[in-house]
């Protein structure tokens, strides 16, 4: 099943690099930059999350169609966080994705409003993709406005930046992982079972597995700022910046992170051999290196 995961990691990211493409393509010259920075920041990428969204469709027998546009606003949503966040006022990143951070090659105003236009462009996809119905457009739009805003991303930063180095304890870090991480992964998944018409008890069930993956993913991703190599993780090492593993330990944080990934799984159980492929994905999300 692992080589079949890969198989299937690399053929969502084509699909999702070309949805990418068609959705940042630029019919006024005066904003060629503007794209041009948008574009830089949108490539490249495990996409883990847009993997998540179509995985969860295909396991609701969703057309590949009527994930493109979703999954593809995931992934811009996501691009958008990752320039934000390594702005100079905020992480400080100089390299993203084994490439110098966007704001270092375009400029921090370029930057910005890139991240801007790149959220409006990922929201404006789903609520004009015809190949779903208004119902669910407007469904998915609200998850994901959400997943950014107060209730996600934003929130998650906000005490990750302000909170986390004076106060550091379990309950904040969970915090933190919970929204600058799971919330987006969670929004990821719920829009492949709302796509696929998933009854409330399905949703339910997704909801519980996205959100524990989003706590595991963020968990390794901790693990790997502290023990990664940077050629291989392609983004700035903070060694120095406080994380779950230097609040329990490496160890520690290793066994967390097995403890939320057997919750997830817990939560497919509903869906029976329908889910193998969520399954093979978590086991590839926990081993990963990069
Ligand atoms: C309003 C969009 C928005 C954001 C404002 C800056 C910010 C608040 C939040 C930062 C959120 C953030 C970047 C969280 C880190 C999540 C994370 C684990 C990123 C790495 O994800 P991977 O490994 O990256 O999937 P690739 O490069 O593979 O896509």
């Amino acid at each position: 099943m692992s080589e079949k995961i890969n198989t299937f990691l690399e053929e969502i990211k084509r699909t999702v690099d070309g949805e990418i493409e068609k959705a940042l393509v630029n019919n006024e010259p005066l904003i060629d930059g503007l794209y041009k920075s948008a574009a830089y920041s949108a490539g490249g990428g495990k996409r883990v999350r847009a993997v998540f969204t179509n995985l969860v469709g295909n396991m609701f027998g969703v057309s590949q169609d009527a994930m493109n546009k979703t999954a593809c606003a995931v992934e811009l949503i996501h691009a958008a966080s990752l320039i934000m966040d390594d702005l100079p006022y905020m992480d400080d990143s100089q390299l993203r994705r084994g490439k110098p951070a966007n704001h270092v090659v375009f400029g921090q105003d370029v930057a910005l409003c890139a991240s801007i236009a790149l959220l409006g462009r990922a929201v404006n996809l789903v609520l004009e993709d015809e190949t779903i119905d208004l119902d669910t457009r407007n469904a998915i739009a609200k998850i994901l406005t959400h997943s950014y805003g107060f209730e996600g991303l934003a929130a998650g930063q906000f005490v990750d930046l302000k909170l986390k180095r004076k106060n550091i304890d379990y309950s904040i870090v969970e915090f933190i992982n919970a929204k600058k991480t799971a919330a987006l992964f969670t929004a990821a998944g719920k829009a492949g079972a709302l796509i696929g018409k998933a009854s409330e008890s399905e949703l339910q069930a997704i909801e519980d597995y996205s959100e524990n993956i989003g706590f595991a993913f963020q968990i390794v991703d901790d693990i790997l700022d502290v023990i990664g190599d940077v050629k291989t993780v392609g983004k700035d090492i903070e060694h120095d910046k406080m994380n779950f593993v230097m609040l329990v330990g490496e160890k520690e944080a290793e066994k967390k992170a097995i403890e939320y990934t057997e919750k997830a799984l817990a939560s497919l159980d509903v869906f029976g051999d329908k889910a193998n492929e969520l399954r093979a994905l978590s086991s590839f999300l926990i081993k990963r290196v990069s």
